[in-house]
């Protein structure tokens, strides 16, 4: 059966985040297929953006912490029609081009420049303390890798967010199980990490990342509390060759996988 809605935005995100590997002959494109479900959920669905206005005060914020994964960010925001598609395709990774790997302030839809881990939920309670302050009713989301939830500067914030309720906050980690090239997490680690958003005061929600009906009711946020999304995903999700596998993290695609790519990207959606 064909996808429709987000589920056709995903394949999409993952299409164009492939398209931009195998043009700039770099990526983080594993980090970044495993992704494109939890952004086609709050781009498409969750979280509008006016890409006439992508800078617009009320619209909800969305910070991509684990930002070497910003080929996803860019593409989302390309097929959004927040950023120019052509300029994109031309430009990613290239000399003198407006994109490089990791998502970067200055484009449109992207808020922080990213690439050190653990800066993106302080950044987002930072938004979160001054929207409440202001009265403005937005959402902020922040993706981050599972691995970078090792750095202490997360739970720093996080222990100030569950203080003060912020319920307009919403984590999604990005439970892949991975972090970087050679580590698997212990089998036992999502219950200790769901304790531990637990004990500073948050609502954890535990979900398939990859099931839109899932997303679509997790992302809407908490009740009086800050919610974190443990988001159960695959790296190099779409790409059966890719899946799972350590090396998808950092992975050079040449011209000659293109057609092996695209056709095994296509297939697993039809598969699916
Ligand atoms: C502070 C910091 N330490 C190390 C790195 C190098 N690094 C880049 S991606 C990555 C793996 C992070 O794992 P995870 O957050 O789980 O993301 P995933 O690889 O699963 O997408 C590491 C260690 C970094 N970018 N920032
Ligand atoms: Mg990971």
């Amino acid at each position: 059966m064909r996808p429709a809605g987000s589920e056709q935005q995903a394949f999409e995100i993952r299409r164009l985040s492939l398209e931009l590997a195998l043009g700039a002959g770099t990526c983080h494109i594993g980090s970044s297929l495993g992704i494109a479900d939890v952004l086609a959920v709050l781009f498409f669905e969750v979280m509008p953006v006016d890409p006439d206005l992508p800078g617009a005060p009320l619209r909800d914020t969305f910070i991509l912490s684990k930002a070497h994964a910003g080929s996803a960010l860019l593409s989302a925001l390309a097929l959004r029609g927040t950023i120019d598609r052509a300029q994109l395709e031309r430009e990613y990774c290239r000399d003198g081009g407006a994109f490089g790997g990791h998502a970067e302030r200055g484009t449109p839809g992207v808020e922080i420049s990213g690439g050190s881990l653990g800066h993106g939920l302080p950044i987002a309670v930072g938004r979160a303390i001054a929207d409440r302050l202001d009265s403005r009713h937005r959402r902020t989301y922040c993706l981050m890798g599972d691995g970078e939830t090792d750095e202490g500067s997360v739970w720093e914030a996080a222990a100030m967010a569950g203080r003060l309720g912020l319920d307009r906050l919403v984590a999604i980690v990005d439970a892949n199980g991975h972090q970087g090239l050679d580590r698997k997490l212990a089998d036992d680690h999502w219950e200790r990490l769901a304790s531990r958003f637990e004990a500073t005061s948050w609502e954890v929600t535990e979900i398939d990342g990859h099931d839109h009906a899932a997303l679509r009711h997790a992302l809407r946020g908490g009740e009086g509390r800050p919610r974190c999304v443990l988001a159960h995903t695959v790296k190099g999700k779409g790409l059966p060759f890719m899946e799972g596998r350590f090396d998808s993290h950092y992975r050079s695609l040449r011209p000659h996988d293109r057609e092996r790519a695209l056709t095994a990207l296509e297939q697993a959606r039809v598969a699916a």
